[in-house]
C-alpha cells in the first residue's frame, strides 16, 4: 500500500474498523529485516546514494538508519566469528578507518535479495551491476555488509540498535 492510499484509509476509518489497522501494521512487522553495513569505503567513494537506491529500487524499505565511526570493540563484536583468521586484522583496520552507514532493511525476502544485490564477498568475482562488482577493492575491502540468515540479522540489529526488536 502506498502512503498516499495509507492516509487516505486512516482519515476514512471508523473505530470499528480499527482492529483492521492493527493487524495491517503487524503484517508490516513480519517482514524479514536485515543488517546492512555500508562500509567505510563506500562512505568515502560517495556511493551511499546509489546503494541506498539499489536496495529501494528492489522494493526494500530502510527500517532504521544511522551513520556510525565504528571502534574496534563494536567492530570485534560484529565480527568475531572470523577471529583467528588470516584477514581478521585487516578487517578490524578497515571497519575502524572511518564512518560506516549502518541500517535495517526490510521487505519480503529482504536477506536474499540484499545479498543478490551486494554480489558474492571477492569483488573481482561479483558480476559488474553488483554493489561489491562495481564499488569492492578486494576481498576485504569489498563495500558492503549484509546479514547471511535471520539469525545473524536479529544479533546483529541488537549490536547497532540496542534491544529495538
Ligand atoms: P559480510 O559478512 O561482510 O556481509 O561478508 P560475506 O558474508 O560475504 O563474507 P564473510 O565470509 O562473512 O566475511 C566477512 C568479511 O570479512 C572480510 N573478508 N576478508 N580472505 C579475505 O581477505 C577475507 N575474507 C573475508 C570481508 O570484508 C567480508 O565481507
Ligand atoms: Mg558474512
Amino acid at each position: 500500500m502506498n502512503l498516499k492510499t495509507k492516509i487516505e484509509n486512516k482519515t476514512m476509518i471508523k473505530t470499528e474498523d480499527k482492529n483492521k489497522t492493527q493487524k495491517s501494521e503487524k503484517d508490516i512487522k513480519d517482514c524479514e529485516r536485515s543488517l546492512i553495513i555500508i562500509k567505510p569505503d563506500g562512505v568515502e567513494k560517495k556511493a551511499v546514494g546509489d546503494i541506498i537506491s539499489r536496495f529501494e529500487k528492489a522494493g526494500l524499505e530502510i527500517e532504521r538508519i544511522r551513520v556510525l565511526e565504528m571502534d574496534r570493540t563494536i567492530a570485534y563484536t560484529h565480527y568475531r566469528e572470523h577471529e583467528g583468521r588470516p584477514y581478521f586484522e585487516r578487517l578490524m583496520n578497515y571497519m575502524t578507518s572511518g564512518p560506516s552507514i549502518v541500517m535495517i532493511i526490510k521487505g519480503e525476502n529482504a536477506i536474499s535479495k540484499s545479498r543478490e544485490l551486494m554480489g558474492p564477498t571477492d569483488p573481482a568475482k561479483a558480476p559488474k551491476g553488483s554493489i561489491r562488482g562495481d564499488y569492492g577493492s578486494d576481498v576485504t575491502i569489498n563495500s558492503i555488509h549484509g546479514s547471511d540468515c535471520s539469525e545473524s540479522a536479529e544479533r546483529e540489529i541488537n549490536i547497532f540498535f540496542g534491544n529495538y526488536l
